[in-house]
């Protein structure tokens, strides 16, 4: 084992012979590789001011997002995609109303305004996104009795959408995540990719959350026990 006056020397060296670390922490920022991949969860109109599931300030992600982008040679976005009638939504459960909880058979779900149905314009990705280098969309949500804010698997805990797979297909395995909501899907598709193995940070300042009792602490410490990495933008070398 070296001890730490071994690797500052062994990083010195390094540095002198002009070899930049492959990734990682480089002059206090972090660096891209080729197995770095931004994640952009749900940005979409329903999420958006003016949306039915309007997340507060959820616009001022977007020229952070683009920006961080032009990092990134391989982008990923997610699409909250639901069916009509979804059991998700409060109003596929009579006498109840948006943001109480129902227990379901996967356990507890909190009901939301109708949001994210198929094919409407709520449901489409913001059109002040820029990233034309995205490479895939995984939509979500879209089995009527199962929600999922998670971009792997969905909230029975067990169906997978099948990104883990493409993601370690592609050797991708540094996932940066950025979007909506902080508190529920960034949250869930953070902590999951750590469950899977994956180098995971969450980009504060690229995401807002919705915060119903208590969930944007409970979400950052959640994900701090998970260990993820909580980071700004400006972390990340330009
Ligand atoms: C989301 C609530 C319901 C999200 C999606 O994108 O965070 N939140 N559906
Ligand atoms: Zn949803």
């Amino acid at each position: 084992m070296r001890d730490r006056r071994q690797i500052i020397a062994g990083m010195g060296a390094a540095a002198v012979a002009g070899i930049a670390p492959r990734a990682g922490y480089a002059a206090g920022k972090i660096t891209l590789d080729d197995s770095s991949v931004l994640l952009v969860i749900d940005v979409q109109n329903c999420f958006l001011p003016g949306g039915s599931l309007a997340v507060k300030d959820g616009d001022k992600v977007v020229p952070v997002i683009n920006r961080l982008a032009k990092g990134f040679t391989n982008v990923v976005m997610t699409q909250d995609w639901h069916t009509t009638g979804h059991v998700s939504f409060a109003s596929s459960h009579p006498g109840k109303k948006p943001f109480e909880t129902i227990d379901l058979k996967y356990g507890k779900q909190v009901l939301w305004p109708d949001h994210c149905v198929q094919g409407t314009d709520g449901a489409s990705l913001s059109k002040d996104l820029s990233i034309p280098q995205a490479e895939l969309i995984i939509r979500k949500g879209f089995h009527k009795d199962v929600d999922s804010y998670s971009a792997f698997t969905e909230a029975d805990g067990k169906t997978t959408t099948g990104l883990s797979s493409y993601l370690k297909a592609r050797k991708l395995h540094r996932i940066f995540v950025a979007g909506l909501a902080t508190d529920f899907c960034v949250a869930w598709t953070a902590m999951d990719a750590r469950k899977a193995g994956f180098e995971t940070y969450v980009i504060e300042d690229a995401c807002r959350g919705i915060d119903t009792q208590g969930s944007l602490a409970k979400a950052w410490a959640d994900m701090a026990k998970a260990g993820v990495k909580r980071i700004q933008s400006g972390d990340i070398a330009a």
